[in-house]
This record gives structure tokens, C-alpha cells and sequence, in this order.
């Protein structure tokens, strides 16, 4: 007897355990009718065509722009509401202080209640998607239902969607369930719940990046940071880069840097012309799933397929990539428009914008044009500094692990941990001016662990234990450096200029890595004096880049009190070697 060919199996009859989690929201949310999404191209152009038919989405100019979209959000959904995420683990310590808890009983009673017949008159669609290459074992699949065309959209570009990845879930029957409906976008009835001991997240109430695309952040971090701790990984809020060297070696570096830090700018850096013969290659802007390899080193894949990028400051000076990236086939969010429909955004040096973000007339007494917090949604393909090796099913090997944050003051440019454990310490001790990602007061500093504050599924306290066992089993550990792009001077200019300059200091570290490069031993770790970096053609004053790589032992003693507070929190919980890395430092500054 004749079988049918895989290919035309149809998509409900694939997996059972999927075809009956489908039929049981089904019945709950009640909706007109059911999308299986097969992720082809002419269902990509069909469900564009009925959104620019209703309105909810725009065609942006056609010659400057083609293939490029403009969706605008509810102004009250604008970023992700981290007040109104939780992680609803059985025992409350397990979520930790570092994250809202509730009940898993109440919490799914709650949003049950939500969900009941939610999505009458709607089309109830089915993404299936594989975050990582579908044929790496380091890959994880899920499967989101949602009632927003436009998450299918977005999540088309950003994971690889559709029947591979249900053909992938078929054969284990295990994958992460996502359930979201926009609601009627209330923020009075918001919420995003995680429910890691079940696999399973359910959002209600926003269609909005990190809320409402739960590959991303809610899979891919806060779900994918529990797994990774049962299974022996590591899930982190990391960009992967290769830099390749005028010799020609390639090596790969990992960096944590709170959202809209510039993770996607250092991902896609462009040499400065000073520094011939570089190349740089991306692998990732945003998430990074980390695994110990057979060979002794820690191995990187990015398991996002896109980049759901913050659009302002993005111009052809600082990048010129990025810029070219979103020429084309681009889905732009809350951007304003110019009077010839092409997207505006502050910090783009042509063009004037005629219509803000929200639609109206464009007026500067309203505040900028773009929302800060505006995106582009585009495939990693269309980086023109895309790596090939995005799509190594064992992912690339780490040299360099570097955390970052955005601070006027105490944290140099640059300096290196002692040892993995130091490092431990360094990422534990993060802290950044909060920015437009998330809703909320901008510029606040507040601690942001490893950029893991909004995303890390589980107690901080577990994970920097994680952290430390996995490093002692690892037997080649790549290196970990702090990095401040953001210092200023005394009259609030910025002493780094930042974007492709990064580079010098990355090749520092590559070289410290390599054993050839030089660094003065300070109480904090290897801070490198200014004849360790490569300053060819650089344009920072000799007193300036002095002041980048000084540290004052008067605001670091303040800093490490601040960092030993912070750690209370964690009690009894906090693993004693975190707490001896910070004696020690704490004792190198007092003799110092
Ligand atoms: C992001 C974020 O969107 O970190 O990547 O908020
Ligand atoms: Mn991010």
C-alpha cells in the first residue's frame, strides 16, 4: 500500500501531544476558527496582505523601503512590563527574590479566567518553532497559540517556524507551550506568567515584543535558564561575535548587556578604518544558549533566527550594517514616518518626520517622534556581517565572556576577572541606568546580574551557583571581562566613542586570552594601561583614556558595600563562594 508523502501529512495530524494541548485552549478561548502555520513564504505574503488590509499594518515607501511594514502599537503597550511578569514555581524561593511569584494554582485560575472565550471571533493561529538550527541538539522547540497575526509575523522572523519544527516536536513530543492572546490590551489585565516546573508560559493583555513573542524572552531565557540548570547549561541574555583577525584567526565572544545597551550594535560592529585587515562576523544579538563541549571549552548557538532591534540611534555613521539591514524586508514598530512614508527615527541624520509614532501630525512639544522603545523585526540573513556558522549545529567556541553595563561612573572601560569564580562575581555584580525596554523610570541605576535581572527563570542564588559549578567543570574556560562603554567626564560627555572603537577593546581581550597582552593588577581584576590597547588612530585624549581605565578605590569600596547588600537579599541561599569572591576584592581594597 502506498503511504502519502511526509510533506503532506497535514500539520494537526503531526504531533499528538501538540493536536490535544490545541483542541484544549480551543475550547477554552473559544475562537472562530484555528491557523496551523506551516512557515512558507506565501503564508508569510497572505497573513501581511489581510493586516495591510485592515490597517493594522502600513506599506512604507515602496522604492527606499520594499518589503518593509510599519505596525503601531497601543501607547499603553509599548515595552516589556516586568511588573506584571511572574514566575510561578511551586515554592516560592525557587523564583527567588529576583522575581514575582504566585501560586501555579492561583496563577493558572487567573489567567484561565482570562483566557475563557477570549478569542471569540478570532482566528486562533498555531506557531510551532524551533529556537536553535533544527538539526542541533542543543535546540529546544515550543509551540505558541495566539490570536495577534502580527506575533505570527514577528515570530516567523524570529524563530525557525512551522512544519520542520512541528516535525521536530513529533518525534520527542516534548516542547514548551505557550499560550497568548492580545486581550483587550489592558493593562489592567496584563499579565505574563511562567510556569518552568510545567514548561509552560501564558501571557494575556499585550502584543508587544518580549510579552507577546514568547520564543524570546520568555522561552529562550526565563523557561530555557530553568531547563539549562536541570540539563547542565547555561540559557543568557548574551550577543555571540566573531572577530577575525588581520592574521585570520576567528574567536568568538560572548557578551551580557542590559536591553537596549547596544547589544545589536556590538554584534554587527564595523572595524574602524584604523584597523585594517579585521572582519567581524555575527551570531547573535540578544540570547546566547551556552553548552560545555567533549573538548573542554564552552560552545555558544544563538538560538533566535532575527533581531528585534531598538531602532533609534541606528544611522549609517555608527552602523552602517544595521543600517543597510533594515533597508528592506523589514516589520518597523511604533517608528514615526516623513512626509515621502519612509521611517523616521531620532538619531537618523536625513529626512524630517511628518507623523509620529502614534499617528498624529508630527510635534515636538509631544516628545520624540519614534516611541524610544521603537523596533525593527528582521532576519539574521539579512545582516551583512551574518555568520555562517549561526546555522553549526554544536555552535561556535567561546575565548572571551564579557558583562557590560551603562554606568556614568566606578566601572572602567575595561578589566579582566581573575578567574572564572571572580568572574562569577563580576557578572553577579552587574549594575546599569535602567533604559526604554522595559515600562518603567529611565536612567535609575538598579543591579542587573549577568543582564539577567528581567529573565532569569529561577532564584538568582541557584543560578550563580550553576554558574560556579558549571565553571569548575569546565577545563578550557573562556576568559570573563567587564565593559563600560557609558563612562563620562565631570561635565556628562561621554569619554568613549563607542560603536566600531569597541573594537580595540575586544582585541584586548582576545589577546589576553591568547597570553600576549599586558594589564596592570588592580584591586577589581587586570585593568589595561593605555599602551596595552591598540590607539592607532584612535581620537580620545591621553587624560581621557587615562580617566576610561582608572578606578577609584573610594567609590569601589562604596560599590562592593552596595554589592554585599544586595547580596543579603539572597540569605542563607547565596553560595559561599560568591561571598568569599567578594571578600576577597573587598580585602584587596582595603590594602590597597
Ligand atoms: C530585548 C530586551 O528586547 O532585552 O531584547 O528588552
Ligand atoms: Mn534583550
Amino acid at each position: 500500500m502506498a503511504t502519502a508523502p511526509h510533506d503532506f501529512t497535514a500539520l494537526p495530524q503531526l504531533s499528538r501531544a501538540v493536536a490535544e494541548w490545541v483542541e484544549s485552549v480551543r475550547q477554552l478561548t473559544q475562537p472562530a476558527q484555528v491557523h496551523w502555520c506551516e512557515g512558507s513564504q506565501a503564508e508569510v505574503r497572505k497573513l501581511t496582505g489581510e493586516l495591510l488590509a485592515s490597517g493594522e499594518l502600513m506599506a512604507l515607501n515602496a522604492q527606499q523601503f520594499p518589503g518593509c511594514n510599519l505596525a503601531r502599537s497601543k501607547p499603553n503597550d509599548v515595552a516589556r512590563v516586568e511588573h506584571l511578569t511572574f514566575v510561578c514555581t511551586r515554592s516560592k524561593d525557587d523564583a527567588g527574590p529576583n522575581n514575582n511569584w504566585m501560586a501555579p494554582d492561583e496563577a493558572h485560575a487567573k489567567m484561565d479566567g482570562l483566557f475563557a472565550g477570549c478569542m471569540r471571533g478570532r482566528t486562533l493561529y498555531v506557531v510551532p518553532y524551533c529556537m536553535g538550527p533544527l538539526d542541533s541538539p542543543y535546540s529546544r522547540c515550543g509551540v505558541e497559540i495566539t490570536d495577534s497575526a502580527y506575533v505570527v509575523l514577528n515570530m516567523a522572523i524570529m524563530t525557525r517556524m512551522g512544519r520542520p519544527a512541528l516535525e521536530r516536536i513529533a518525534r520527542t513530543e516534548r516542547f514548551v507551550k505557550g499560550l497568548h492572546s492580545i486581550g483587550e490590551i489592558d493593562p489592567e489585565r496584563r499579565f505574563i506568567m511562567h510556569f518552568p516546573e510545567e514548561l509552560s508560559i501564558k501571557s494575556f493583555g499585550s502584543g508587544y515584543g518580549g510579552n507577546a513573542l514568547l520564543g524570546k524572552k520568555c522561552h529562550a531565557l526565563r523557561i530555557a535558564s530553568w531547563q539549562a540548570r536541570t540539563e547542565g547549561w547555561l540559557a543568557e541574555h548574551m550577543l555571540i561575535v566573531g572577530l577575525q583577525s588581520p592574521r585570520g584567526e576567528t574567536h568568538y565572544i560572548a557578551a551580557a548587556f542590559p536591553s537596549a545597551c547596544g547589544k545589536t550594535n556590538l554584534a554587527m560592529l564595523i572595524p574602524p578604518d584604523s584597523m585594517p585587515g579585521w572582519k567581524v562576523f555575527t551570531v547573535g544579538d540578544d540570547i546566547a544558549w551556552l553548552h560545555p563541549g567533549p573538548d573542554g571549552r564552552l560552545w555558544a548557538i544563538n538560538p533566535e533566527a532575527g533581531y528585534f532591534g531598538v531602532v533609534p540611534g541606528t544611522n549609517p555613521e555608527t552602523n552602517r550594517n544595521a543600517y543597510d539591514m533594515i533597508r528592506r524586508d523589514t516589520l518597523f514598530t511604533n517608528v514615526a514616518l516623513t512626509a515621502d512614508n519612509r521611517p523616521w527615527w531620532e538619531g537618523l541624520k536625513s529626512g524630517e518626520p511628518t507623523i509620529d509614532w502614534q499617528g498624529r501630525p508630527y510635534d515636538p512639544k509631544r516628545g520624540p517622534a519614534a516611541h524610544p522603545n521603537s523596533r525593527f523585526t528582521v532576519a539574521a540573513k539579512r545582516n551583512p556581517s551574518y555568520s555562517p556558522h549561526s546555522e553549526d549545529p554544536t555552535g561556535v567556541p567561546l575565548s572571551a565572556i564579557v558583562f557590560g553595563g551603562r554606568r556614568r561612573e566606578v566601572a572602567p572601560l575595561v578589566y579582566e576577572a581573575r578567574d572564572w569564580a571572580h568572574g562569577v562575581l563580576v557578572g553577579a555584580s552587574v549594575a546599569s541606568e535602567t533604559t526604554a525596554a522595559a515600562t518603567g523610570q529611565v536612567g535609575v541605576v538598579r543591579r542587573d546580574p549577568m543582564a539577567m535581572q528581567p529573565f532569569c527563570g529561577y532564584n538568582f542564588a541557584d543560578y550563580w551557583r550553576h554558574w560556579l559549578d558549571l565553571g569548575a567543570k569546565i577545563k578550557r574556560p573562556p576568559r570573563i571581562f567587564h565593559v563600560n562603554w557609558f563612562r563620562r567626564d565631570a561635565h556628562g560627555k561621554f569619554l568613549w566613542p563607542g560603536f566600531g572603537e569597541n573594537l580595540r577593546v575586544l582585541a584586548w581581550m582576545l589577546d589576553r586570552s591568547a597570553g600576549t597582552a599586558r594589564a596592570a593588577d588592580a584591586p577589581i581584576g587586570w585593568i589595561p594601561r593605555p599602551e596595552d590597547l591598540n590607539t592607532t588612530g584612535l581620537q580620545v585624549g591621553a587624560d581621557a583614556l587615562r580617566e576610561l581605565l582608572s578606578m577609584d578605590p573610594v567609590l569601589w569600596r562604596k560599590e562592593t558595600g552596595e554589592i554585599r547588600e544586595y547580596f543579603r537579599r539572597y540569605g542563607e541561599r547565596l553560595p559561599p563562594a560568591l561571598l568569599r569572591e567578594l571578600e576577597k576584592t573587598e580585602a584587596r581594597l582595603a590594602a590597597g
